[in-house]
């Protein structure tokens, strides 16, 4: 038997990746450029055992859903086919932040599968092969490779070994996540299926794709700055242009709720009061407030009390993949 374990991190994208150039190949149509974020970690260990007569996967304790199953599957093809072993893998996934608390853990999950898998393998990959590997399971999980600010490039079809790359570490700028969890339960569809309708169903999908590039150059250059006032702006604007085209799709995805509404704005009254402090929404109805360390404590206060704000957890900047 052979095994690994490694433990990944959540992200936040500050540029938002929404659509895909190859669905076959899981490419991004737009740059995306995020943080990743402590404490927020799935730990995962592989082990490719040749008593197995099928890979298994099991996530929190519980025997995996089919779909799940299949996406680890076909990245522990890529591992066998990589380094030859023919053996099945068990995979055992744990996430160490609740599911629900509207951090999407196929990030971490994926990140730590690429790298476990990898490593049990015998492999010894650059980190690049990794978050390739990563990127065709789920493409947010080609961030959480590393630490800190990391872009993921858009790619084209034939892309194969697109990556993501550092841009500067967890230690680059001090700040924090608020999470204002805004419902409870699953969200009615998951971003593989509602980007699709995007891409298909809206009008502005093409504007989108068009304005994404210069949008998350200026991310980049105000993150690499540290400059909060030219961010915040942009950082909204990403957001809401993301979810503009998921709202407008032939299904109309409407993620929000009406906490996430009064999160929103509760958000953008503290910065007219010049609170250095800007939100950001991904595939649910959650709300995260990105602000500097010094206003968590007073953001995290105002969204508790904000009706339909159910509960908040605080988030910082972490490092990349660990492998054990
Ligand atoms: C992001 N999201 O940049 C964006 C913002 C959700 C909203 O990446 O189809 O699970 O597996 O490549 O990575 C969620 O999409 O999608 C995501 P797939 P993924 O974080």
């Amino acid at each position: 038997m052979r095994t690994a374990r490694a433990i990944a991190r959540a992200n936040i994208a500050l540029a938002k990746y929404w659509g895909k150039s190859d669905d076959a190949t899981n490419l991004p149509a737009v740059p995306s450029v995020s943080l990743t974020l402590d404490p927020l970690v799935t730990e995962t260990t592989v082990t490719f055992d040749p008593g197995l007569d099928a890979d298994a996967f099991v996530l929190d304790g519980e025997p995996a859903r089919e779909g799940e199953l299949a996406r680890v599957r076909a990245l522990l093809d890529e591992v066998r086919a990589a380094s030859g072993l023919t053996d099945h893998a068990r995979v055992e996934s744990a996430n160490q932040f609740p599911t629900a608390a509207g951090l999407a853990s196929s990030a971490s999950g994926f990140a730590a599968l690429a790298g476990a898998a990898s490593r049990a393998a015998g492999l010894d990959e650059p980190l690049e092969v990794l978050s390739a590997r990563a990127r065709r399971a789920s493409a947010s999980a080609a961030r959480s490779i590393w630490g800190g600010v990391v872009e993921l490039p858009a790619g084209e079809p034939g892309d194969d070994a697109l990556s993501a790359r550092p841009l500067a570490g967890p230690d680059h700028w001090d700040l924090r996540v608020v999470v204002a969890v805004t419902a409870a339960g699953r969200k009615p569809i998951g971003s593989r299926a509602a980007m699709r309708q995007s891409r298909t169903g809206s009008p502005y999908y093409d504007a989108w794709v068009a304005q994404s590039f210069e949008s998350a150059r200026a991310i980049t250059e105000a993150l690499m700055e540290r400059d909060f006032d030219r961010l915040a702006p942009l950082v909204e604007r990403s957001f809401l242009a993301m979810h503009a085209v998921a709202m407008t799709n032939e299904e109309a995805v409407i993620y929000w709720q009406p906490g996430s509404v009064a999160a929103l704005h509760r958000v953008r009254a503290l910065r007219a009061d010049g609170v250095p402090v800007c939100a950001t929404m991904d595939a649910g109805p959650h709300v995260k407030a990105i602000c500097v360390a010094d206003a968590a404590d007073h953001v995290q206060a105002a969204l508790e009390e904000t009706e339909g704000v159910l509960r908040t957890l605080v988030a910082r900047p972490g490092p990349g993949l660990e492998l054990a």
